[in-house]
């Protein structure tokens, strides 16, 4: 898994708020009623405990910091524990948490001590990030192209398939496009057969990853994958509306899917 680093977290708060404007100005709706709608339901108050895990690679710098930010910008009651790994699990626990939030280098999930629901961060970027392009203004002929088909844009092109999209798939790999060909009923797309497309949804590692004949002036590219998949030069010349935050999109689409 490609690890975020304390660059990616910078201001975190002025990037969530820099995509919830994008995002109301091409949905309607912000990202937080957006999880509303998704998932049927509401914040209640919860408390969310934070616990720092060292594990692996170990402690991002502003990670833990980060969390804490987007769960309170998104008007939840959070905090860090002092403790970590299992021991900050226990004080989690003690000091009245109803979800525990931590990630090693693997797995990052949200737990909701209550109810017992459990989310991985993975399927729920996918999923958010693929909803969010679903109600895009430019969404109107129902055609959108996906690039990267792992553990974020697979969940993201299946729940674009279940919203009755025509969803054109890309993936370098060929196996898991095809995967994604025979699972999903996507259709395979081919950057040697180019087409526009309104509305992209990208989830990959990697930089430059959509080709500059795909893009449709002023479309909307829905993008959890870090780096940035167009380069600012592209973003300009297409007048691109562009959805692209590190942390804060997933997290509060895991925690709408356990309240
Ligand atoms: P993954 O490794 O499971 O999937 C990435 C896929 O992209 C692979 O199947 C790979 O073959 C494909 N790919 C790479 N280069 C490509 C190219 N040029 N064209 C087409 N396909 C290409 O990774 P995962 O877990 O799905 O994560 C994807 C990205 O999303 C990563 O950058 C990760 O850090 C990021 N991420 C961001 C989150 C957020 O909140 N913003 C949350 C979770 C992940
Ligand atoms: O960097 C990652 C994931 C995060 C997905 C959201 N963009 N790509 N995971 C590693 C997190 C490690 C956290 C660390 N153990 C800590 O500070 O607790």
């Amino acid at each position: 898994m490609a690890l975020l680093t304390p660059a990616d977290l910078i201001e975190i708060n002025r990037q969530l708020a820099i995509s919830d404007e994008v995002v109301r100005k091409s949905t309607g709706f912000e990202i937080k009623g957006i999880c509303e709608a998704l998932y049927g339901t509401k914040a209640n108050s919860e408390k969310v405990g934070i616990v720092p895990i060292t594990s692996g690679n170990g402690i991002i710098g502003s990670f833990s910091e980060s969390l804490l930010a987007i769960v309170r910008y998104f008007g939840l009651e959070g905090f860090i524990t002092e403790k970590t790994d299992v021991s900050g699990y226990y004080e989690a626990l003690s000091a009245g948490a109803d979800i525990v939030l931590m990630a090693d280098d693997y797995t990052y999930l949200a737990h909701n001590l209550k109810n017992g629901k459990i989310a991985n961060n993975q399927p729920c970027t996918g999923i958010i990030y693929a909803e969010i392009a679903s109600r895009a203004k430019q969404a109107g002929s129902k055609e959108i192209l996906v690039v990267g088909l792992g553990k974020v844009g697979f969940p993201g092109a299946e729940h674009l398939k279940k919203k009755g999209f025509s969803v054109y798939g890309y993936d370098l790999d060929k196996t898991l496009l095809q995967r994604a060909v025979s699972k999903l009923r996507i259709l395979p797309f081919s950057p040697e057969n180019p087409k526009k497309f309104p509305v992209i949804f990208e989830a990959t590692p990697c930089p430059n990853t959509i080709p500059e004949a795909v893009l449709e002036q002023g479309c909307l590219v829905s993008t959890p994958g870090i780096p940035c998949a167009l380069s600012e030069n592209l973003l300009e010349k297409y007048a691109v509306e562009l959805v692209a935050e590190p942390l804060g999109i997933g997290t509060v689409s895991m925690l709408y899917s356990i309240f």
